[in-house]
């Protein structure tokens, strides 16, 4: 048998800063269905993902937590491994970086480019984002002298560091992107790099000295190595760089890092640096996705709109929240997740379109056939254009996964299932079978279905693991589902004659809307959670017309907060737009006050606030809570009160 083409594929080593939302998520199901749909066309895959575990946030984290960094760490990289098995990820290996392993191989690789004159000791004076632990210069920061990519406060710091010469490198690399038009993709994303480079390269700043929870500079213990260095030789450890050569050069270079838009210059511009003082090739691709937008507003914890996948698991299953993220989304653009339009998804593309078809095509097996596969013989012009259409849609299945093209091909697919259940209705089986003398004929429609559900539940598989197992399995095929190749689907006719088809089980029950709006007046936590769901909700009071119950006032969370910066929203005179601190988290706040205070009045006022209040737009702005405030006639005062900030007010 030929030997497999080797595939290496990654996504970003996730920060265990916090818990990891369905932006997280959307990234490592993207390179998921790549992997499945990889192995399925017969490569030999490694798919990598991993933890991003040290630096001075997550040193701080833990310190405010109170255990070890190793520690904290532990236990939200768990949290990840469990949520990658929730979702089916089918990654071979978890790198996390405070694996001794890894150590080793950051430590040999700061050796090597260090022994070549490429790593030197220098002084460092610049400008530090925590979050995002990136060192910025005064020209790269954003028109409010914060950080570019987040757009937080940077602090001024001045040490002694080690630099890695990436001025060197400056020009093989550009002419590396520019004679190679697909490395960076999409191309909006390789001009914006190019762009960069051409500014010029600053030597890198690659150790601290003003933390300690890091990889220790080889010779010179009191460094640390910056974080960066640390997590993109990540990509080198797990194959072998140190201690598999074999392996390695299978799987070196790496054919695609997968990587959201705003990591794509660490990917392309630092880490072909480093290859290139290592003197290995360079990556085959880095594709950088889009993101993903919460009902139209990017997701922060600040905002409040963070959904969590798990959740999202919990209620509609990990195969529904797959496919609307790779059906829904384009690739290199931003979309949005938006609750309505999964369940939309839900009940028409997978409960409707494909739960139907398979619903009624076991069900007229069973019924008209005692559920046995009959063959074919012979052919009707409808049954031709059936064909021709499988035929077209395993094609353009092929061409366009290797493409990336998720959203494309899963929208053809869903073509062919409509094309599917029009045909039912065009041959109507029900009416053939009232007719001895159209047993054969019958037997060829039900054929020709039962056909084109089992090239869909292969072509479904990357995007949907568990349905197209089930798909298969409920039309009663003998060929170990586990085996099944790209090439078993290329050619018509794979359904044996003679098995039997099983009993229909439903893949997606419809979801209700009205059950849903009804629910959504629940407290949001036990509505999401299955358990709570299983429970029968007590009986309650109802609340007198006028009145509240205290359940209904106990789901107002009200806050002591302090006001940092106040302004007035341009082009109103109503409006204030105001920044006020929760007790270690900062939210935006706009407020109708603007004709009862300056701005400078309100700044270092502690007030109370409703805290979770949905947030909306006013006039383009957004507003996450509200302020409370008394007024009489024209009189206006917000409350205001002696208490510490993060209070709760009851
Ligand atoms: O950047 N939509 O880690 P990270 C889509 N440790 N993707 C999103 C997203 C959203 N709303 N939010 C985050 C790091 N991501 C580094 C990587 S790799 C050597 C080191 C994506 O946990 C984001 O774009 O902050 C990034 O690609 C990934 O999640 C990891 O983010």
């Amino acid at each position: 048998m030929a030997e497999k083409k080797p595939f290496y594929i990654t996504t970003p080593i996730y920060y265990p800063s916090a818990k990891l939302h369905i932006g997280h998520a959307y990234c490592t199901t993207i390179a998921d269905a790549i992997a499945r749909f990889k192995r399925l066309a017969g490569y030999d895959v490694f798919f990598l993902t991993g933890s991003d575990e040290h630096g001075l946030k997550i040193q701080q984290k833990a310190e405010e937590a109170g255990v070890k960094p190793i520690e904290y760490t532990d236990k939200i990289v768990a949290s990840f491994q469990n949520l990658w098995k929730r979702l089916n990820i089918s990654n071979d290996d978890f790198i996390r970086t405070t694996q001794e392993r890894h150590v080793k191989v950051v430590q040999e690789i700061f050796r090597r480019i260090y022994a070549k004159g490429d790593i030197y000791k220098g002084k460092y004076t610049g400008l530090y984002c925590t979050p995002c632990e990136s060192y910025w210069t005064e020209h790269q920061l954003d028109e409010n002298g914060c950080c570019p990519d987040c757009h937080r406060p940077v602090q001024p710091v001045s040490e002694e560091a080690y630099f890695f010469k990436m001025s060197k490198y400056q020009d093989r690399v550009l002419q590396y992107i520019e004679e190679h038009p697909d490395f960076i993709q999409p191309v909006s994303r390789r001009n914006e790099m190019i762009n960069f480079i051409k500014q010029g390269l600053d030597d890198l700043c690659i150790s601290r000295t003003s933390f300690n929870w890091g990889i220790p500079v080889p010779t010179d213990e009191k460094h640390v190595i910056y974080v960066w260095f640390d997590a993109l030789t990540n990509y080198l450890t797990p194959i072998g760089f140190l201690d598999d050569p074999e392996k390695f050069q299978k799987y070196w270079p790496a054919d695609l890092h997968l990587v959201g838009k705003e990591i794509v210059r660490f990917h392309s511009i630092i880490w072909p640096c480093i290859l290139m003082a290592l003197d290995l090739p360079l990556p085959k691709k880095v594709y950088g996705h889009g993101w993903l937008i919460v009902d139209g507003d990017k997701m922060s914890k600040s905002k409040g709109n963070v959904v969590d996948p798990n959740l999202l698991i919990d209620e509609f299953g990990p195969d529904a929240i797959r496919y609307f993220l790779l059906r829904e989304i384009n690739l290199g653009q931003d979309g949005n997740f938006s609750r309505d339009a999964l369940i939309q998804r839900i009940n028409s593309d997978l409960a409707n379109d494909l739960g139907n078809l398979l619903h009624r095509t076991l069900n007229m097996t069973l019924k008209f056939q005692d559920g046995v596969v009959i063959a074919p013989q012979g052919e009707s012009d409808v049954d031709r254009s059936l064909k021709a259409d499988a035929a077209e849609t395993v094609t353009f299945f092929a061409e366009n996964m290797e493409k990336m093209e998720l959203s494309r091909t899963i929208k053809k697919v869903w073509a062919f299932i409509a094309r599917a259940n029009k045909y039912i209705d065009e041959t109507a089986p029900w009416a053939l079978a009232k007719d001895p003398a159209k047993k054969q004929e019958l037997a060829n429609v039900m054929y020709n279905l039962l056909e084109s559900l089992r090239l869909i539940s292969v072509m479904v598989t990357p995007f949907m693991p568990v349905t197209g197992e089930r798909i298969w399995k409920q039309l009663g095929l003998t060929q170990p589902f586990a085996e099944v190749q790209l090439t078993d689907i290329e050619t018509w006719g794979g359904t044996p004659a003679g098995i039997h088809v099983g009993q229909p089980e439903q893949l997606f029950p419809r979801i209700e809307v009205e059950k849903e709006e009804q629910s959504a007046q629940q407290p949001k936590a036990p509505k999401q959670g299955k358990k709570e769901k299983a429970e029968k909700p007590a009986k309650k009071e109802a609340a007198a017309p006028g009145q509240i119950t205290f359940e209904d006032f106990n789901k107002i969370q009200l806050r002591v907060v302090k006001v940092l910066e106040a302004e007035l929203v341009p082009k109103t005179d109503k409006l204030m737009k105001l920044t006020v601190d929760l007790g270690g988290e900062k939210r935006q706040i706009v407020s109708g006050i603007a004709q009862h205070y300056k701005p400078e009045e309100l700044i270092g006022k502690n007030v109370v606030m409703v805290i979770n209040l949905k947030p909306a737009k006013l006039r383009g702005v957004v507003s996450q809570g509200m302020l409370l405030a008394a007024s009489s006639g024209e009189d206006l005062k917000v409350l205001s009160v002696d208490m510490p900030v993060g209070s709760e007010v009851h």
